[in-house]
């Protein structure tokens, strides 16, 4: 978590240097979902997710060198600079990259948990998507699809209570429960807290055994908050300042690291040596990034088909 969150940090100082360009979504508060989720998986599941995406590729075990490469636009990026931040891609590790279109990557996990089934792997797709992809039509359609199909798709909805500006309460019927509205197409769904890293394994690791055990789709949403505003052009004017505070939002990261001191499996020695090895690790990305060339020219037109 902390590792993504540095990372998050340093992509927005990059951002305000002008290093990074084009749109920039960061994941700062969310992080206990990726990492969470990501330690009840094996290596070969496959995920996939939008836009906000760094946090679940890092959490997949994407190199930070080449994950902060590619925000920056350079070729050792792992889409030789031309996918950026909302398209990380590392199919070494199984993430099938972030997606920029809201939903467009559910029926595309569907087709991924699809091609395990009929290969007759035991591996599961895990589908992240914001509150703002459940309005879309491809939310029905991919849900009722790996329902009826059966197919091993775990939909993890990270609902921060935002689309962009808007609240889900007017954006959405039911809008602080979406995962009712998976009991529409047969798939058992539960809410739980998102901002807890140990609860949000726990809970992973659970369904991830009875998908194995039964094949079918499954539904987590995970309730969070977004320290940010939707990407760094957003001042968030749309907030309560004392928001966060109201709904008792604790901070992921904060609340681990008491935990470990609390039950001594840290003491204050091995948590400086932690932040060390993070401070170290970013700043080896950021130093790649800068120090790696821009794509060619002629790459604008390789890989790209219309
Ligand atoms: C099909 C489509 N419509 C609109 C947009 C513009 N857009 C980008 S992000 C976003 C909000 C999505 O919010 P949510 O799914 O809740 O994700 P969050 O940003 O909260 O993580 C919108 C409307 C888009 N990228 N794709």
């Amino acid at each position: 978590m902390l590792l993504i969150r540095r990372f998050e940090e340093a992509c927005g100082r990059l951002y305000m240097q002008g290093k990074i360009r084009g749109f920039l979504h960061l994941y700062i508060g969310e992080e206990a979902i990726a990492v969470g989720t990501m330690a009840a998986l094996r290596p070969d599941d496959y995920v996939i997710g939008h836009y906000r995406d760094h946090g679940h590729a890092i959490a997949k075990g994407m190199d930070t060198k080449i994950a902060m490469a590619e925000l920056c636009g350079k070729a050792t990026g792992s889409s030789g600079g031309k996918g950026g931040s909302m398209h990380l891609f590392d199919s070494e590790k199984h993430f099938m990259g972030g997606h920029a279109i809201v939903a467009g990557q559910m029926p595309i996990a569907a087709g991924l948990a699809l091609a395990s089934k009929y290969r007759k792997e035991d591996r599961i797709t895990v589908c992240f998507f914001g509150d703002g992809a459940v309005n879309q039509g491809e939310f029905h359609e991919t849900l009722n699809l790996a329902s009826v199909w059966k197919l091993p798709v775990l939909f993890l909805l990270e609902n921060n209570l935002y689309g962009m500006g808007t609240h889900v309460d007017r954006s959405r019927a039911g809008g602080r429960h979406i995962y009712e509205a998976a009991a529409a197409y047969d798939i058992p769904g539960v809410q739980i807290n998102g901002m807890d890293v140990l609860g949000m394994n726990e809970c992973v690791s659970e369904t991830v055994k009875s998908m194995r055990k039964d094949g079918g789709p499954r539904f987590i949403e995970a309730m969070c908050y977004r320290y940010r505003g939707h990407s760094m052009a957003d001042p968030t004017m749309y907030r309560e300042r004392d928001e966060a505070e109201e709904l008792g939002i604790k901070d992921p990261i904060e609340s681990l690291k008491n935990f470990m001191l609390q039950f001594e499996v840290v003491d204050d020695g091995e948590l400086a040596e932690i932040n060390a090895k993070v401070e170290a690790e970013i700043s080896d990305a950021v130093q790649f990034a800068e120090d790696s060339p821009a794509p060619e020219l002629d790459a604008m037109y390789r890989n790209v088909y219309a």
